[in-house]
């Protein structure tokens, strides 16, 4: 693999692998705006970077179980309504670093930065389908298939450097509601190469690995994608699997993520002065439910304060409400007041109720996904 033509990236990312690239940015950079800026959004990468020079001629195909196949490029694409959707993108493997700490588990380190919310930008997946003859809302096609692949341009060694690839079912496609996009822009910019020039997959509300980069081809199938990262990875475990008795096809791929949160105006052990101390951070929940609560507590749990919660300033953030992006994290912030070193704790409630797991230990998996455990941080009070 060819790592000589990876593209400039900020300085402030932290490098949690090198080859293939994988960083996020420090902590306070995800509440510097409800949008993460492009630069700065964690960058997730199983292979070199792919060139793509010739724009003109890049197309991509959708085949497999379709009456009429077809090649489209760019300016087909571009052709289609254009839709922008607000979307927050987290990696499964976000916050794995904490989970590390109760037992080894196998995958790249990361602290809460893996995720960022962006403006996509492109065509509607279900617009893209009815081109080739599948009409919205459908979850079989007339030859029997029931899933879209997605199979990208890049090359990565547990594919046998073969493509990175992923699906996603036919029903979830076709649905013009469910916001899957076949898209060209991030914040209102033509995609950079991290992020999947020029075209990749976003689906809404679903953990990162399925919002396919650097797309090829679409591939419409019975059966569910068999790649690597669908089958044998991103599935998550209860504690008690381990390498020796883990069974990958006991479990479904991991689609939906649960609800999430984390302080961001904080770093572990950070330094802070006695009095009041803002609190700030993001939530979200997958499936396109809205946070319905974020509480906050200095005192291990005696008490909890409710914070606040937005998205657009000047515009009321409600859950589940029609002027709210239901695809998108919040931010919250809450002030505290704090008269000695402690732990400060932070737990998201989401639209249906569900709630974060109290402890990391108690969803420990094997592949280190799906840390949502209370966000803890703790406080030493300075002069
Ligand atoms: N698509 C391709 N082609 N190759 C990849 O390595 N990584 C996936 C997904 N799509 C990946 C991919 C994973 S695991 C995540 S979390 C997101 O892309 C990361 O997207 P980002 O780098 O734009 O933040
Ligand atoms: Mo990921």
């Amino acid at each position: 693999s060819d790592y000589s033509e990876e593209p400039p990236r900020h300085p402030s990312l932290r490098i949690n692998a090198k080859q293939p690239f994988n960083a996020e940015p420090p902590r306070s950079a995800l509440i510097g705006s409800y949008v993460t800026p492009v630069d700065l959004f964690y960058k997730r990468n199983h292979g070199p970077i792919p060139v793509i020079d010739d724009i003109e001629r890049y197309s991509i195909s959708i085949r497999g179980l379709i009456d009429n196949p077809r090649e489209m490029l760019m300016r087909d694409i571009r052709m289609l309504p254009k839709y922008n959707v607000t979307a927050t993108l987290q990696c499964a493997g976000n916050r794995r670093t904490a989970m590390s700490k109760v037992k080894t588990v196998k995958g790249v380190g990361w602290d809460v930065s893996a995720i960022g919310n962006a403006v996509w930008g492109g065509a509607k997946l279900a617009d893209v389908l009815e081109l080739v003859g599948i009409s919205k809302l459908t979850s079989t096609t007339r030859a029997g298939g029931k899933h879209v692949e997605f199979v990208s341009i890049d090359k990565c060694k547990e594919e046998n450097g073969g493509p990175y690839k992923a699906s996603i079912p036919l029903s979830q496609a076709t649905n013009p509601n469910s916001d899957v996009l076949l898209a060209y822009e991030m914040n209102g910019e033509p995609l950079n190469r991290d992020h999947g020039y020029p075209l990749r997959v976003v689906v809404p509300g679903v953990i990162g690995a399925r919002s396919v980069k650097w797309l090829d081809h679409i591939n419409i199938t019975a059966e569910e994608c068999q790649g690597f990262f669908m089958q044998k990875d991103y599935k998550m475990f209860p504690p008690s699997v381990n390498w020796d008795n883990i069974n990958w096809s006991t479990r479904k791929p991991q689609m939906d993520f649960p609800v999430q949160c984390a302080i961001c105006s904080l770093e572990d052990l950070a330094s802070v002065k006695p009095g009041k101390v803002k609190v700030s951070g993001y939530a979200a929940s997958g499936g396109g439910r809205g946070i319905e609560r974020v509480d906050v507590t200095v005192d291990g749990g005696k008490t909890w304060v409710e914070a606040s919660r937005y998205q657009k300033p000047g515009l009321p953030y409600i859950a589940d409400d029609i002027s709210s992006d239901r695809w998108a994290w919040v931010l919250f912030e809450v002030t505290v007041e704090l008269s000695k070193s402690t732990e400060i704790v932070a737990k998201a409630v989401d639209s249906a109720a569900n709630v974060q797991p109290e402890h990391v230990q108690d969803i420990w998996n094997l592949r280190g996904i799906l840390n949502t455990s209370w966000h803890r941080v703790q406080v030493r009070l300075g002069h």
